[in-house]
């Protein structure tokens, strides 16, 4: 029983791309997750097999069909139960919280559109969930497909190993990762930071620290305020409790 993906495209060929090599591609050819393209062209209507049309109302594009996307959904095997998740700049932002709720349930079916959109009722009546990777627009959702799957992937089980990096690392306890160094300890008059060579693993962890916290704050003001907001609660929750120190997030 592997966790499945399920993607509903004009463009089959995308897949799994660079989900075939590294990490991915080896848990793909190991039955870790597969990948199960399905064409929306198949469903296309009339000599075309058109799977377009112009939207009411006017305006420039084409939109989707309801009863293309539709036919598509029926004729998929996907696992009871997976995600219905549209690619779209209209949808609601992925965060690594749905990343894992993803990668904890039986798979996921992905919608890639192209054209301006996809018709508003299938979206409705299907159950299918709106998602967007970022506040850019993509040619359509194919390379968003895959963006969200690299992210499922790497947190199946045995893909990534048990070693720390999948818990010490940006967003985990939302804030941006502290920067990392290796050899030489002097590069091009760039010496690295001499806590790090110091042995000193309190000092180390409480540099780490306030480096994640002032990259934050600089970078991502949105995570900074509410990562202090969340320390907040925490430390009003801890007083109540009669407790001195600071609980975890
Ligand atoms: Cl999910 N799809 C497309 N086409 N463009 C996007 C996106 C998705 N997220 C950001 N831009």
């Amino acid at each position: 029983m592997s966790w499945q993906a399920t993607i509903l495209t004009l463009f089959p060929e995308m897949f799994p791309g660079p989900l075939g090599l590294s990490l991915a591609g080896k848990a793909l050819g190991g039955g870790v997750w597969s990948c199960q393209t399905h064409d929306l062209r198949q469903h296309g209507l009339g000599r075309h097999r058109a799977v377009d049309d112009t939207p009411f109302g006017g305006g420039a594009g084409m939109v989707i069909r309801a009863d293309v996307v539709d036919a598509a959904l029926s004729a998929i095997q996907a696992p009871e139960g997976a995600p219905r998740v549209f690619l779209t700049p209209r949808g609601r932002p992925l965060r690594q919280q749905d990343v894992s709720r993803y990668a904890q349930g039986p798979g996921v079916v992905l919608l890639c559109g192209r054209f301006e959109g996809v018709d508003e009722r299938v979206l409705e009546a299907r159950g299918i969930e709106q998602v967007s990777i970022g506040d850019y627009v993509l040619s359509g959702g194919e390379t968003a497909a895959l963006v969200l799957l690299d992210a499922c992937v790497r947190l199946l089980p045995g893909v990534m190993g048990s070693d720390e990096s999948g818990v010490e690392e940006s967003f985990s306890d939302g804030l941006l990762e502290y920067p990392h160094y290796t050899r030489p300890a002097s590069w091009d008059g760039r010496d690295v930071p001499e806590v790090l060579l110091s042995g000193n693993h309190a000092a180390i962890a409480a540099w780490r620290q306030k480096q994640a916290e002032e990259i934050t704050r600089e970078r991502r003001p949105d995570l900074w305020s509410a990562w202090l907001d969340r320390r907040e609660r925490n430390e009003a929750a801890a007083g109540r409790s009669g407790q001195s120190g600071r609980t975890g997030v």
